[in-house]
């Protein structure tokens, strides 16, 4: 049995640029394959868990699929050709982080959940996810991302790699869960809240903001909605600065740490 990976998510304001065309941001995707890179080289010591062990990428869609899911929205859901756009704008930017992995040396390999999950009413309700724990078993490393993928209810919707996120995190047991964006996390006046749990959520919901501009998936509220649901240790963290991804994936805490159920106990 493989060890409980670590979740990692690249937000997409991370590696695009914020545009209405898919523009990438290649010097941060380099860096952020490089941490990567370093971080999963086999420690000499024993790491501690949720250390060093494997981990499954996720990564945001950014300005190659958030404008796309926008223009195409309608009360009658995406036309096919809506779908095939937005699943090929976020597919090319997975090949880019997918290219700067090898060329770093990670055996990194594309799962896109358009081929692979069923949604109802913009949630996933089904996945499959044997291919994941095989990958994992042998060294090679899941990337997956937000997607558009058919829905039982409504023909097609966005499953951000938010809920991504914490539906592989419960699937395969995750130690933790990382989400890296372009800011230092939950801020509240300036500086990153240090904990939030459902204990304490509503004390500072006034300060987690929702979407706005194209992000058609929820922005940070979302992200803390989501990870609020699971109890697995979570952290929101800026990926956009230097050495914050190789932070968290050596052991560090960064940025606001979220906990679901159980973690209020914590407090
Ligand atoms: O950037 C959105 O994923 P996210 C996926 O993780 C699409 O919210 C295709 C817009």
């Amino acid at each position: 049995m493989t060890a409980s990976p670590t979740i990692l998510k690249l937000g997409g304001s991370v590696l695009t640029e914020k545009t209405d065309t898919p523009t990438p941001k290649p010097a941060a995707i380099g860096r952020c394959a490089r941490e990567i890179a370093a971080s999963i080289t086999p420690a000499t010591s024993t790491p501690p868990a949720g250390v060093g062990g494997p981990l499954i990428l996720v990564h945001g869609a950014g300005s190659f699929g958030h404008p796309q899911a926008k223009e195409h929205d309608s009360p009658d859901g995406f036309t096919n050709f809506g779908i095939i756009e937005i699943h090929r704008a976020v597919t090319s930017l997975n090949d880019l982080v997918i290219e700067a992995l090898v060329e770093n040396g990670v055996p990194a390999a594309a799962v896109h959940p358009f081929g692979c999950m069923v949604a109802e009413n913009g949630r996933i309700a089904e996945m499959e996810t044997a291919q994941i724990g095989m990958m994992l078993a042998r060294g090679i490393m899941p990337v997956l991302h937000g997607d558009v993928v058919m829905d039982r209810r409504v023909g097609a919707s966005i499953i951000s790699g938010d809920q991504l996120v914490t539906y592989l995190a419960v699937r395969f047991k995750a130690a933790r869960i990382g989400l890296g964006t372009a800011v230092d996390g939950v801020l509240a006046d300036g500086a990153a809240v240090p904990l939030i749990t459902r204990a304490n959520f509503e004390s500072v919901r006034s300060y987690v903001q929702g979407s706005e501009g194209t992000d058609v998936t929820g922005g940070m509220l979302g992200k803390v909605l989501e990870l609020l649901e699971v109890d697995i240790d979570s952290y929101i963290f800026n990926a956009s600065k230097e050495n914050v991804i190789a932070g968290f994936l050596s052991g560090d805490e960064p940025g606001t740490r979220i906990t679901g159920i159980a973690g209020a106990a914590h407090e």
